[in-house]
């Protein structure tokens, strides 16, 4: 089993590269951002409390977040590996998500942090908003977002370092050649599938 986090501030391209590294290494992709919006689009008990904290920009709580992460992961017993997109954001998921891989017998081999400018952030959420109807991608909550990011997801990065597993990836070039920067490291642990 191969595990990966695809790390870095809203708007740096997670969701974007997942998909190519789901086509490619037939991982199984796990994207709390998408499972939070489905359960808001539901409208069901946990979508109604999510979407008051994704609406203003902010986190949902840790606990929602990881239960929801337990039970997916227990719906594919027989993944070749998981990509984890947008999660964990906070040590305690971190910490978290640990634990669940070790009961698990298997653990995170990689996380990659896709590096891009603030201003770069902003045009891209900006750009999406304008199509896409996410509420959460106007100035003021993408704003928040990225403070959020700064106070409480960066830690997560200085974690992953200390344990020796993370690696930076330039995430401003084009959507190509950043796949082509994420495929070198992926390379060294699994093939194309
Ligand atoms: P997410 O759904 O995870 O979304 P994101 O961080 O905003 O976007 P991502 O980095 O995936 O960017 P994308 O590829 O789409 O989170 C939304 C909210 O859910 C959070 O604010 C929070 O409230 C909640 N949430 C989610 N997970 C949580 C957790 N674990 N704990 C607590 N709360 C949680 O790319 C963005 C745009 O850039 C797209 O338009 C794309 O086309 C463009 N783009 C991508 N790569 C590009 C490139 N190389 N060049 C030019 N444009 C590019």
């Amino acid at each position: 089993m191969f595990n990966l986090i695809l790390f870095g501030p809203p708007g740096s391209g997670k969701g974007t590269q997942s998909e190519n590294i789901v086509n490619t290494y037939k991982l199984n992709h796990i994207s709390t951002g998408d499972l939070l919006r489905d359960e808001v689009s539901r409208k069901t008990p946990l979508g109604v409390e999510a979407q008051k904290y994704m609406d203003q920009g902010s986190l949902v709580p840790d606990e929602v977040v990881i239960g929801m992460i337990s039970s997916r992961i227990d719906e594919m017993p027989d993944a070749r590996g998981f990509i984890f997109d947008g999660f964990p954001r906070t040590k305690a998921q971190a910490e978290a998500l640990d634990k669940l891989l070790e009961f698990k017998n298997t653990q995170i081999h990689m996380v990659l942090s896709l590096e891009v400018p603030e201003k770069e952030l902003m045009v891209r959420l900006l750009g999406r908003g304008a199509t896409s109807g996410r509420s959460d991608d106007n100035e003021e909550v993408i704003t928040k977002r990225i403070k959020e990011y700064h106070t409480k997801t960066e830690p997560v990065a200085y974690y992953y370092s200390t344990h020796g597993k993370l690696e930076r990836v330039k995430g401003d070039n084009s959507i190509a050649d950043t796949f082509k920067a994420l495929s070198k490291h992926i390379d060294k642990y699994i093939q194309p599938a």
